[in-house]
């Protein structure tokens, strides 16, 4: 519990067992609940997940590989069963700072945001910390999402690392998630479309040693362009085919410095 609200992470793991365990341990002590979900992987991911024996754990494995996204899905829907008030998302990969967690919940849990989502750019030593590919990818993708989306004020799209307030999950409805990369422009589409509250926060890029992704330049071209074509005509469409007005501001940026969030 934090603040007296019950909190929930869900962790996606694809293959990922020689970083599953840290991942694991690197949670908090105040998250009720640690929602791995062994996206159906070839190694020992699963299996040594369980033996993490963290209080409030469950291993949920998909029969098949579904991708990323749909291993969220299965996260949310359990977080939102258990009555979760928010649920985060730390990929299996060790990639996000637990130091950064408190405060993507802080505007959730007072209320003041649906949902936070990590902003790598905002740290500032990003450009050093993030490989070239990336960050080039991050900035094209990010204008992107925001003429799709309608979000004009959020960067870092592609950032994994958030937390949705257990309304924002019922706008996201995660049995209809895109499944695979593109799973965070689709989330962001539909909560633009809910009008939901979004904001940026800073978190810290981590990109260590051991670092390697299951992106490939196909995996996401093809998939992403997708899901920003879609929301971009879903956005029109919601209103009634004429392209929406800038919303008084539904995002802001969060700034950590000097005691606030
Ligand atoms: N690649 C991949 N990852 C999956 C899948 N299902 C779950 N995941 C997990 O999703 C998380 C993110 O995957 P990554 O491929 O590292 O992507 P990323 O961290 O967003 O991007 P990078 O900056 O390239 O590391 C990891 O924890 C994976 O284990 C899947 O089908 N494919
Ligand atoms: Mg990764």
């Amino acid at each position: 519990m934090l603040r007296g609200k019950k909190i929930a992470v869900v962790v996606p793991a694809f293959n990922e067992a020689d970083k599953i365990a840290r991942t694991i341990r690197s949670v908090p002590g105040f998250v009720d609940h640690v929602l791995v979900i062994d996206d159906a992987s070839n190694d020992a991911t699963g299996r040594i997940a369980e033996r993490s024996g963290r209080r409030g754990l469950e291993v949920m494995t998909h029969s098949r590989n579904r991708g990323v996204g749909a291993a969220i899905a299965t996260g949310y829907r359990r977080a939102l069963a258990l009555g979760a008030d928010a649920t985060a998302v730390m990929a299996g990969d060790a990639q996000m700072d637990p130091a950064d967690l408190p405060h993507l919940l802080a505007p959730v849990l007072s209320g003041d945001a649906d949902y936070a989502k990590g902003n790598r750019f905002a740290w500032s030593d990003c450009w050093r910390q993030m490989p070239w590919s990336r960050y080039m990818g991050n900035v094209a993708l990010s204008l992107l999402t925001r003429i799709a989306c309608g979000h004009g004020r959020l960067f870092d799209t592609q950032c994994g690392y958030t937390v949705a307030s257990r309304a924002a999950l019922g706008a996201i409805d995660p049995d209809t998630m895109f499944a695979r990369y593109g799973y965070p422009n689709d989330l962001l589409g539909r909560l633009a479309r809910a009008g939901a509250r979004v904001v940026d926060v800073p978190v810290r890029p981590v990109y260590g040693p051991g670092w390697r992704s299951g992106i490939r330049v196909w995996t996401v071209v093809y998939p992403i362009s997708f899901v920003l074509v879609r929301a971009f005509f879903l956005r029109i469409f919601a209103r009634g085919g004429r392209l929406p007005a800038e919303r008084p501001p539904i995002t802001q940026g969060i700034r950590r410095a000097s005691g606030s969030v």
